[in-house]
């Protein structure tokens, strides 16, 4: 089986566009796979972060991933400072980078026009820690948004890079990963403006569902969410962010085609469509929540499940790791 590898930070609550842009689809494509999934906690302090919440997010997260239905048969599940091969190659991939490789990251110039001063040499590094992740496990594939595919380019430059410098044309150490594009995903716009993709840092949380929210929260969300005038709901309307995105959004819950949901909601208005928009979503998350309570219930469970996985994933980073100090010609003892 080919191997794919993937993480989210736990920089937050987990909403539905890291369902149905992440997590959804790594559950949907888990048997085809060997699946190394990780709770993406270096990278979750290349932003301020909170030190009090740190802890407690990994673990909700790592709840999460197995509440939204990933089977460890399939799927190796870990927190990514659990395994520290993920820093030290990091170091020795920075050593082979070119700085302006970084620099030219459409993401940092982004985020470091946004965090002004206090931008970190952690966020210029964010995609060679990044690039470490997925090559210590010698990834195949690895599923990508619009937002990382400069970042996976990135990767296979370093890779390309790296076996080029140091090893023998016939017998690369990093494997090259591809794209894992799935025609399903979907990106998930806020609720409070449908131009701008839902966010864990969004100050306000009217602007997202989070996979946690009572049905209270979700209705009221609901009720409050940016609409339009308009009577008659139709997808892909430019002028209509707002509706595409809820149209999507019910359609994926509900399960059906783009072209039933078309039909079903065109003569609806809002008042007609907003409670169906609610019972589908909340419907459709309260499996999500039981299984996430029942999880939590048990501490023991889940940092079994979380040091089982740190052993295989170490296994298999360290052995990278290991090849990779050998072709820079560090010493090892015999
Ligand atoms: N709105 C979205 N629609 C579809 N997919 C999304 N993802 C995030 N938001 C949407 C996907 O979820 C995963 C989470 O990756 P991350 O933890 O690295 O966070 P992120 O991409 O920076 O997005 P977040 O979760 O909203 O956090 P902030 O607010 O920090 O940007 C990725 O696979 C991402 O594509």
């Amino acid at each position: 089986k080919q191997r794919v590898l993937s993480g989210v930070q736990p920089t937050g609550n987990l909403h539905l566009g890291n369902y149905f842009g992440a997590i959804g689809n790594w559950v949907k494509g888990q048997s085809e796979y060997e699946n190394y999934l990780f709770v993406a906690d270096l990278h979750a302090i290349t932003a301020p972060h909170d030190p009090t919440k740190l802890a407690s997010d990994t673990y909700t997260l790592a709840a999460l991933y197995l509440a939204c239905g990933l089977d460890l048969q399939h799927s190796t599940i870990f927190v990514q400072s659990h395994v520290s091969a993920h820093s030290e190659l990091t170091w020795l991939l920075n050593c082979i980078t070119p700085l302006n490789w970084l620099e030219d990251m459409i993401q940092f110039k982004e985020k470091a026009v946004k965090q002004g001063e206090n931008v970190s040499v952690g966020l210029l590094d964010y995609p060679v820690l990044m690039t470490s992740d997925i090559l210590l496990y010698q990834a195949d594939k690895v599923p990508v948004g619009e937002d990382q595919k400069q970042h996976l380019e990135l990767t296979r430059d370093i890779a390309a890079r790296f076996n080029h410098l140091f090893a023998k044309p016939d017998q690369p150490v990093l494997k090259l990963p591809d794209p894992l594009i799935r025609k399903e995903g979907a990106r998930v716009m806020s609720l409070a403006d449908g131009t701008r993709k839902m966010s864990k840092s969004d100050p306000s949380d009217l602007s997202r569902i989070n996979l946690l929210d009572s049905p209270e929260q979700i209705q009221y969300k609901i009720k409050r969410c940016k609409t339009d005038p308009i009577r008659g709901l139709t997808f892909d309307d430019p002028e209509r962010p707002e509706c595409n995105n809820l149209l999507t959004l019910y359609m994926l819950f509900a399960g059906k085609s783009k072209e039933e949901v078309a039909a079903e909601c065109q003569d609806m208005g809002w008042g007609q469509f907003k409670p169906l928009l609610m019972e589908t979503t909340i419907a459709a998350l309260q499996p999500i929540q039981e299984k996430y309570q029942a999880i939590t219930e048990d501490k023991g469970y889940l940092d079994s499940v979380l040091r089982d996985g740190r052993e295989k994933a170490q296994a298999i980073a360290n052995q990278t790791l290991a090849d990779v100090k050998a072709a820079l010609g560090y010493y090892l003892p015999v």
